[in-house]
């Protein structure tokens, strides 16, 4: 199959070859491969092909390949139809000779090499600069066949000499027919040990280097490749922990590989908008409508850390929150990658919590009354486990969709720790509906103080730094803090929020619902739940505010964190522990 492959790729660099002696402008430009899927449909793909640069580095203009080993006993190379073999002698054992075997001129590009601790052996590919004009954005997606024990090192190399180590997973050991591991790097997330990224304009060389262990054995690249858009099929999940929920609830899992999800949302019936700590956001898409979302594309990368992610159904944008900054992102050309960023808050002090959880006004906004859209709610922790910090931490802000800069936000409210997740809901009241606004809230790390979910009405005081969980009495909320609508466990994390008003649901089970991330810090494990919370309304000095009864939904999840709901009203759970997105369904009584 790899010889094929090659003697394709050959077939495909003659053809550009050819194409240049006709003026042609580009060299060969290939499409992600995928397998074979329905056609693309979905809101916020438009083009139908990515444009511009994907490129197959070995079938375009050529990388130049270059052997060679080092260490204290320098190894001698010689290269000879374009085959190198170097040799040299182990340090302390002058009987065991180390080699490196490299073949580059023709496909397969295999090196064979044998290095212990004190050398190393390292496969130069010099790009040709000339074709390569990088935004940044692209993705170099490396193809790697490996036997033995090699286990490489990536380098970036920039033209005055600067190398950025990216360390590649371990490796599968490829058994004999078995295909290659394709790494991703997003050019943009390419930083050095100081955090300072790569220069792409320099950018002129990728390494392979084999170093600092005793490993033999070889590997064959079988494809480097410059992407303007990263796409791939996502598998589903074959062994999943049980979840455990409720009498005639369905859990499935419908999208995979998301370790370190931090938010999500369903931006179309077959689309999620999906943020991972890591700084990368992507859509999932679930292309033959069976309810799992099994292709996924990069959308945006090279943010420090997402935990606030908000589409917006007005113009598409994407409005990306973390470490101080608010960002508005766009696809402006349809290829379904982020182009343009346009930052909208920049340096709001952070520092044990960040901003987080964007949400909009849903109807016209219960506060003052404008149209949907058009305020972004989110809260802004505390900069401390017990200190506020500046006078917009541990807050509930909000932010016109015009607006820029710290000097366009109100404060909704004080007094909150930490809500990493809001919410707008409707909840039944008197034979209407009332719609409330929540918040999740993280008690303090150091302390036996609970988490909390509260009701947010404008003005009001939450209690943080001051006054944790309910007032006393807890009538007298609002004087001068407000009572949570619910207490719980200490350290237990509470999160992201979700309301259900699926009619197919069961009545009690039609209300609010809170992720439990489980304990970081505390003593005593707290295990990791969705729970549910039914509401009574009351009548306080502040007005119609609710009290919470909670009780456990869903149980054995690794670390759930975002909530939300799909287009049927159905619940889904991201859990960040397992990278797995659930859908929670109510499918009747066994
Ligand atoms: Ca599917
Ligand atoms: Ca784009
Ligand atoms: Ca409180």
């Amino acid at each position: 199959m790899g010889n094929n492959r090659f003697a394709l790729a050959f077939l495909l660099a003659l053809g550009v070859l050819l194409a240049a002696c006709n003026n042609a402008p580009q060299p060969t430009l290939q499409e992600t491969p995928l397998p074979a899927e329905p056609a693309p449909v979905n809101m916020m793909v438009t083009a139908a092909h990515p444009p511009a640069l994907d490129m197959n580095l070995l079938t375009a203009d050529g990388v130049t390949f270059q052997c060679d080993a080092s260490g204290p006993e320098a190894l001698h190379c010689q290269t000879a139809d374009g085959v190198t073999v170097c040799f040299g002698k182990r340090v302390g054992d002058a009987s065991q000779p180390e080699t490196l075997h490299c073949q580059t001129a023709q496909p397969p590009h295999r090196i064979e090499a044998k290095v212990n601790a004190s050398i190393f052996a390292r496969w130069s590919m010099r790009l040709p600069p000339e074709t390569l004009k990088l935004s940044g954005r692209e993705v170099l997606a490396l193809s790697l066949r490996v036997e033995g024990t090699l286990r490489p090192n990536l380098y970036f190399v920039e033209a005055d000499g600067r190398r950025i180590l990216q360390r590649l997973p371990a490796l599968p050991l490829a058994e004999a027919g078995t295909g290659s591991t394709t790494f991703y790097f997003p050019l943009n997330e390419v930083r050095d040990d100081e955090f300072r990224p790569l220069n792409v304009a320099a950018l002129q060389e990728l390494q392979l280097v084999f170093e600092w262990a005793d490993m033999e054995g070889a590997l064959e690249i079988e494809d480097v490749r410059l992407l303007s858009t990263w796409r791939e099929i996502v598998a589903r999940p074959t062994q999943t922990p049980p979840i455990e929920a409720p009498s005639g609830f369905l859990v499935e899992p419908i999208a995979a590989e998301v370790f370190s999800i931090t938010q999500f949302q369903v931006v179309a019936k077959d689309t999620l908008l999906v943020s991972q700590q890591n700084g990368r956001i992507w859509t999932y898409h679930d292309r033959n409508g069976d309810g799992f979302y099994e292709e996924r594309q990069l959308y945006a990368s090279g943010f420090e850390e997402v935990v606030g992610l908000l589409y917006d159904p007005i113009d598409g944008a994407v409005w990306v929150g973390g470490r101080g900054n608010l960002w508005r992102t766009m696809d402006g050309d349809g290829d379904g990658v982020a182009d343009q960023f346009e930052l909208r808050l920049e340096g709001l002090p952070w520092g044990r919590h960040q901003n987080n959880g964007l949400i909009w006004n849903p109807v016209p906004d219960p506060f003052t009354g404008e149209p949907p859209y058009t305020w972004i709610y989110f809260g802004l922790g505390s900069t401390g486990d017990l200190e506020t910090g500046g006078d917009l931490n541990a807050t509930i802000l909000r932010l016109h969709r015009d607006g820029q800069g710290q000097d366009a936000l109100e404060v909704v409210a004080r007094g909150v720790r930490n809500a990493y997740g809001l919410l707008w809901a409707p909840v039944p009241y008197q034979g209407s509906i009332l719609w409330s606004l929540f918040a999740g809230e993280n008690g303090p790390d150091f302390n036996s103080a609970p988490d909390e979910v509260n009701h947010i009405r404008w003005g009001l005081h939450y209690g943080f730094p001051e006054q944790f969980g309910m007032v006393d009495p807890p009538e007298q909320e609002g004087q001068p803090y407000s009572s949570p609508v619910l207490e719980v466990t200490a350290h237990a994390s509470a999160n992201s929020l979700a309301y259900i008003t699926n009619p197919d649901w069961p009545e009690e089970y039609r209300t609010l619902y809170v992720s439990l991330f489980g304990s970081v810090f505390s003593a005593e494990p707290v295990q990791p739940a969705v729970e549910r919370i039914l509401l009574t309304p009351i009548h306080g000095p502040d007005g119609v505010t609710f009290r919470g009864e909670a009780s456990l939904f869903l149980d054995n999840l690794s670390r759930p964190l975002p909530l939300a709901t799909d287009s049927n009203g159905d619940l889904l759970v991201g859990d960040y522990g397992s990278g797995i997105i659930y859908r929670v369904r109510y499918v009747g009584a066994p």
